[in-house]
């Protein structure tokens, strides 16, 4: 049998209600020694999934990032790019990215038209992706660099009405993010209108920081959440979340 793609596994999950946890790795604060840290907390064994990138990277260090967790894990690494410059041929596939809470053509397509014919000729899967900023109570670097406005956090309908239309679109996935660091995550009651709204599997990120929260917004309907600030403030905080959501998908399938 072939195996799965990483959006037929993503498709899977979502359709087997198991519940799934995506590490990010800022190229810009990983190292060696970092990779050992999360090697010895078994870091990568915890997540799903991995994604690599970022709105804004100071450094040129993607392609020397996937290169490390290459060496060190089996897991997927999918790249979360912030531009086309962000393309590197070693991870397995990248968040095709269209920014559909905001009105910047760049970012809705023209990155994309830039970036189509290189990733035509690498081996990346292409994982089309409504991607909707929402505000997480101060402005984050995604917001800035995007120069968008982010979706209202308390008008859950025009996120619904927002991922609807990214749906009717033909996009695969929906990632509603707050954006690294956002003081507030996204609330429970945004992610289950997303969840009443499409049936496309739903990424979640940005601030969330506590075991509580993660269980709130995966019971509220999230596929995936994607967790990176948390990690780097405490390594440890990836396992405890994986031990959880372990709990949760022994519930589900039991
Ligand atoms: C950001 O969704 C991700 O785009 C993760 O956010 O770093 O706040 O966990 P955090």
């Amino acid at each position: 049998m072939m195996p799965l793609s990483i959006l037929q596994q993503i498709e899977y999950r979502h359709k087997s209600g198991l519940k799934s946890l995506t590490l990010l790795i800022d190229p810009d604060k990983f190292d060696e020694a970092t990779c050992q840290l999360y090697l010895q907390l078994n870091a990568f064994e915890s997540a799903n999934f991995i994604f690599v990138g970022g709105s804004l990277m100071v450094g040129a260090n993607m392609g020397k990032t996937i290169a490390l967790l290459k060496k060190h894990t089996t897991k997927p690494i999918i790249i979360f790019p912030g531009s086309s410059m962000h393309i590197d041929f070693q991870a397995d596939a990248i968040l095709f990215l269209s920014l559909i809470s905001g009105r910047n053509a760049d970012l809705l397509i023209g990155q994309h038209v830039i970036a189509a014919p290189i990733l035509k000729k690498s081996n990346l899967e292409i994982l089309p992706t409504g991607y909707m900023l929402v505000e997480g109570g101060k402005q984050t670097t995604v917001s800035y660099i995007s120069n968008t406005t982010p979706l209202p956090a308390d008008k859950p309908e025009v996120a619904a009405c927002t991922a609807m239309a990214g749906e009717m679109l033909g996009l695969k996935l929906i990632y509603a993010d707050a954006g690294s660091g956002a003081e507030k995550a996204i609330s429970p009651k945004m992610v289950s209108m997303l969840r009443k709204s499409v049936s496309l599997p739903i990424i979640i990120g940005g601030g969330i920081k506590t075991v509580e929260k993660a269980v709130e917004l995966w019971r509220a309907g999230a596929d995936m959440l994607v967790i990176g600030n948390a990690v780097e403030e405490d390594p440890t905080f990836f396992r405890v979340l994986a031990q959880k959501l372990a709990e949760i998908n022994h519930q589900e399938i039991a």
